[in-house]
């Protein structure tokens, strides 16, 4: 019901969520294999949490509608990267990009688009590395390539971007400029504080720079 106007059949519809979730269980055992060999050669974790999510009927079709795609299952596949969502949250700002590399690096993994929001924040100080990647899924009598969306950032970019959304994202136009200026202020001093972090941990383990 909640797909009204898609004009596809209930079980196509159920049959794509259900390879969509089959695509983030593949992303997700890839990281929590990385990040077991990593702990064992490191003794650290460069993953804090994995967090996984498959976009809302209300929020697939709302998408489509504002990018005036086509409401059928075929432009769902076409069109959306972020119907599949995993959220890979790092220890400090060097391990994203090791774990953005140790991932992207497997042969049955294609990177179709990469943005780098952390070289470039977003103006509101928004900080993430965000990857669409296509993965094969193994069905009974076929393999399916698949679209997840992956953002990797820090424990301290989470908190920010989490409490942001919260409060602020998508909730009020860039009207109130006094509680934007006051967000962006607060990113740049958690980014600060994340190099800090990486600076001290460099010098306590004695890690090159
Ligand atoms: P939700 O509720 O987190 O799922 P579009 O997806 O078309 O709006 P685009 O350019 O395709 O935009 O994607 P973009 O901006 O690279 O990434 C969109 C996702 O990144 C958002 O998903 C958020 O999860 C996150 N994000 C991007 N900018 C911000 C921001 O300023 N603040 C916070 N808190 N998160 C942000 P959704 O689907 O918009 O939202």
């Amino acid at each position: 019901k909640q797909f009204e106007g898609l004009e596809s059949t209930f079980s196509e519809i159920k049959m794509l969520m259900t390879y969509y979730e089959c695509a983030i269980l593949e992303v997700k055992t890839k990281l929590d294999v990385l990040n077991k060999e990593f702990q064992a050669n490191e003794l650290r974790n460069p993953i804090e949490t994995i967090k996984t999510r498959i976009k809302s009927p209300a929020s697939i079709m709302e998408k489509l509608e504002r990018k005036g795609f086509e409401l059928s299952i075929q432009s769902i596949k076409d069109n959306l990267d972020d119907v599949a969502g995993i959220r890979v949250i790092c220890s400090f700002v060097d391990d994203i990009y090791k774990v953005a590399d140790m991932l992207t690096n497997q042969d049955d993994i294609k990177i179709l688009s990469k943005k780098d929001y952390i070289k470039n924040p977003k103006k509101n100080g928004y900080r993430s590395l965000h990857l669409v990647v296509e993965i094969p899924i193994f069905l009974s009598n076929e393999k399916k390539p698949m679209r997840v969306e992956v953002q990797i950032r820090t424990i301290a970019m989470d908190f920010w971007a989490s409490l942001e959304h919260e409060i602020h994202y998508k909730k009020f136009s860039n009207s109130n400029v006094e509680a934007v200026k006051q967000l962006t202020e607060c990113a740049d001093v958690i980014y600060e504080t994340d190099m800090k972090m990486l600076k001290i941990r460099k010098n306590l383990l004695d890690e090159e720079d």
